[in-house]
């Protein structure tokens, strides 16, 4: 089935931190590389006053895995590039969120599937529309309509940055 995952980060080295990402996410088994998004520069949302800018960017995925395993599998490459759990919606190397997972519908706190935040945020639609124009959020709709929408305003392209195959 295809996955849909979301890819933040806002402290450090952020391009090299997607990039590692990317390779590391992609080295086991279950879960295959379809395509990454461009790479947004999105004004933070929530959090803290003086939060650096994220660079944002969505990958399609196909995954054999169940989301649960899914979901471990990209905490684990949150913790393998220094995620600090500290404050929530603060600042933090890496941040991975599942945003679909076929159509799979989990209301559970640990798992929310669709995520529930997904249809009202430039910085995920953004990127997803470009990845893949034709996607839908389940029971929600169209994600260029749903981009339409929105301020988009805090979104912008960073062209020069470009995410590779994972390695
Ligand atoms: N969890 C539940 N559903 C999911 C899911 N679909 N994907 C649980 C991933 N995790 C999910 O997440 C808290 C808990 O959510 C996890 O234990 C997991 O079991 P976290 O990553 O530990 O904490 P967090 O990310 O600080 O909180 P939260 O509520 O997940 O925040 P979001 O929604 O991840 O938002 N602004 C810009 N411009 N760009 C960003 O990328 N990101 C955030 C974080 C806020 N503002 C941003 C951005
Ligand atoms: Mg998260």
């Amino acid at each position: 089935m295809k996955a849909i995952l979301s890819l933040g980060s806002n402290l450090g080295r952020r391009f090299e931190t997607l990039q590692g990402a990317v390779d590391t996410l992609f080295d086991a088994p279950g879960l295959e590389f379809v395509r990454a998004s461009p790479i947004y520069e999105t004004d933070p949302l929530g959090g803290p006053e003086g939060q650096r800018p994220f660079l944002n960017a969505i990958v399609v995925a196909e995954t054999t895995l169940p989301p649960q395993t899914l979901l471990e599998r990209a905490q684990g490459v949150e913790n393998a590039f220094g995620r600090v759990r500290a404050e929530r919606w603060g600042p933090r190397t890496l941040d991975i969120d599942l945003i679909v997972v076929g159509d799979v519908v989990c209301d559970d706190p640990d798992l929310t599937l669709p995520h529930p935040l997904a249809h009202e945020r430039a910085f995920v639609l953004m990127p997803w529309s470009e990845a893949d124009p034709e996607a839908e959020v389940p029971g929600r709709g169209r994600v260029v309509e749903l981009l339409a929408g929105l301020d988009q305003q805090g979104v912008r392209l960073r062209e020069e940055l470009r995410l590779q195959e994972p390695d």
